[in-house]
Parts: C-alpha cells; structure tokens; sequence
C-alpha cells in the first residue's frame, strides 16, 4: 500500500484555534458536477445611487439623512442586533433552560461614498482610512465598561446575504466574549500557558518556512490558505509582529494591513473574474481591561466560492450533522491564489 498522502488520501486535519477536526477528500476534486448553476450579478454599477440608504445624502430606515460625506462614515444601525440600554436580567427553569440580557453597540461602516466601488478597487491609501476607522471604533467601543469585545466584520456579495452592494462593513460589540472568539482565547491560552510561545507567532513561523500555504506577504502582514481551512478559498491575514489588537498598530503597519487586504481581495476577485463574495472579519483582545498576551491579531476570511462565479460550498448534510469537510485540498488553494495577478481582472491593459 502507498505511504499516507495528504494530496492523495481522505483525512482529518486539526484546527487548533477551534479544536476541531476537518474531513479533506483530495482524492474527490475530479468528480462531476452535477449541482446548481446561479446567475453572477451584474458587475456595473453607478458611483451613486438614489436608492442607496448607504450612499451620502440619502435616507435611512427611520427618516435620518447621511451627511455628504467624502470619505469614511460610521453611524449606529438602524436595525441594531444589540442595544446599549437593555435591562440586566436572567431566566432559567431549572439548569436546562437559561437566558441572560445582553448589552451591545453595533454600528455600520461605509468604506467610500462611492456606490461602485469595493475593497479591491479602492486605492490602497482609502483602505488605510478604513483601517484607521476599524482601529477607533475598536478603541471607542472597547473604552466603554459594558463593553468587553468588538466584532469588526465585512459580509461581501448577495451569496453571503449581504443587502447592499455599497463598500461597508458591520461593527457588533457587546458585554460577553462571543463564540467563536472564546474558543479561540482558549486555545491562545493554553499553548501560552504549555509551551510559554504564542501559538499563532509559532504557526506563522511554521508556515513561512514551509511556504507551501502562503498567498503573499509583506513587512507587516502575512496572507495564508490554514491548515485547517474548511472553506474553498478561506484565508487568514497575521500581523507579522506579536499585536494583541488593532491598537497596537503602527502607522506602517496599517499601511501594510492595508496593502495585504488590497492584495488578497484583488487576487479573489481574479480568481472567477468576478466580485469574489465572502465574510472576513477581525479577531483580536477583547476590551475587557485585561493585559490578553495570548491574543494574536488576525482577520480570517471565509468565501463560499468553489469552481465559478456561480457555483458554492454548501455546508450541508455531513457538515450539519457530523463536521466540516473540503476536496480542495489547502495546499492546491492557495498555490491557485498566489499564481494570480495583483491587478483586477478589469484593469489590465
Ligand atoms: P449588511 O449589508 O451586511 O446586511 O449590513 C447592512 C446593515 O445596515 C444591516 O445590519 C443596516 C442593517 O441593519 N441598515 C441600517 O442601519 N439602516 C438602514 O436604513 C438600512 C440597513
Ligand atoms: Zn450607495
């Protein structure tokens, strides 16, 4: 029998951030598909919109106008998942049945007043006015007692069921440390506390030297396919230097966290030759006062695209009920992103 392969053989790869086990099926890339086939979006769009309630000038749910704004703008949803003025209190029947009030912020980020436009068309220097803006309201938010973690995210495309087309992102920030997060401060945790090494500097060094899940790096960011990727295309970006948050950024570095995400999103968008879709989002310290020297800021993204612009993974059947599973291996992943252009499909010459 030949030697075990991971390009070859069916097998589990462990997610250390999470704990958990993804199924790879390499050996299935080459079966046919016989799924659904959508309709791509039209591409074109105006650079405003009278229809908009993103775009400046425009009304919003509730009859508020946005200010003629000419760069950034961040306001409170208007349909806001959390609410800072919820009163405390606590349900339970027993020890099954338990429910506690929640506080939060959330708030909506315009990244341009241009309707046209997303990340990977904007100028790299309007990316760093995001990352400024991200870095703010982290510290605006974060600075607030009942507020103990600061989700920033992007939902891109209607796949991912995004309502607007217009360059934003979401804010969510509230009392408790959510999920996903939690268990990955768990995980940062106990390898600080085992191994006295932070396990995402450890992870980075690790794929550096073997340079085979990397899709492209700069001084200060790192763009890579996980080991454990579960989603075609997912990525995650990593500070190259030990950052708790956004924080500690320097000027050059948000230059460079802006560069790595113009870059990464460029090559998405090239991969279809399309508006690649994807949620991305941030993960770093929660606010909650402590020092947090387990956190490793980072951004994962998770893109549901799998052979075209119209065809998507499904999380379905097995991944509903037993666990996460991929064909594309990680390793063919990202080799496909990094033999793709840093110029948008749309602007070569
Ligand atoms: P998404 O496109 O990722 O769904 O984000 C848009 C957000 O904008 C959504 O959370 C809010 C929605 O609640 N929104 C407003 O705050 N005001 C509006 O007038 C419409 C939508
Ligand atoms: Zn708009």
């Amino acid at each position: 029998m030949a030697a075990f392969d991971l390009a070859e053989h069916p097998h589990r790869r462990f997610n250390p951030l999470t704990r958990e086990w993804i199924l790879v099926s390499p050996h299935r890339t080459k079966r046919p598909w016989l799924g659904q086939v959508e309709k791509p979006a039209p591409e074109k769009r105006p650079s405003y919109d009278p229809k908009c309630y993103l775009c400046p000038g425009n009304e919003r749910a509730g009859g508020v106008r946005n200010p003629q704004y000419t760069g950034t703008f961040v306001f409170d949803n208007d349909f806001a998942a959390l609410l800072p003025d919820t009163p405390t209190g606590e349900y339970h029947q027993g020890d099954l049945l338990l429910a506690r009030s929640e506080r939060g912020i959330c708030r909506v980020v315009c990244f341009s007043p241009d309707h046209s436009l997303t990340l990977p068309q904007m100028p790299q220097e309007a990316i760093r006015k995001v990352v400024d803006v991200w870095v703010e309201q982290y510290e605006d938010l974060g600075a607030r007692p009942f507020i103990n973690y600061v989700q920033i995210f992007e939902n891109k495309g209607q796949m991912m069921g995004c309502s607007n087309p217009h360059p934003h992102g979401q804010i969510w920030s509230n009392e408790t440390i959510p999920h996903l997060p939690a268990l990955e401060q768990a995980s940062l945790q106990s390898y600080l506390e085992e191994k006295g090494h932070c396990l995402l500097c450890e992870y980075l060094a690790l794929e550096r030297s073997l340079g085979e899940r990397i899709v492209c790096e700069n001084e200060h960011f790192v763009a890579l396919v996980p080991f454990w990727a579960v989603w075609p295309y997912e990525t995650m970006v990593l500070s190259r230097r030990h950052l708790t948050s956004l924080s500690e950024l320097s000027p050059e570095e948000r230059d460079g966290l802006a560069n790595i995400i113009k870059r990464l999103t460029t090559r998405y968008d090239n991969l279809f030759e399309t508006s690649f879709p994807y949620s991305m989002g941030f993960h770093q310290a929660p606010t909650d006062g402590q020092p947090h020297p387990e956190w490793h800021l980072h951004m994962h993204f998770y893109p549901p695209l799998l052979r075209s612009a119209t065809v998507k993974k499904f999380m379905v059947g097995y991944e509903m009920l037993a666990n996460p599973q991929r064909d594309l291996t990680a390793e063919a992943a990202a080799e496909r992103l990094r033999n793709l252009s840093e110029v948008r499909f749309d602007q070569r010459e």
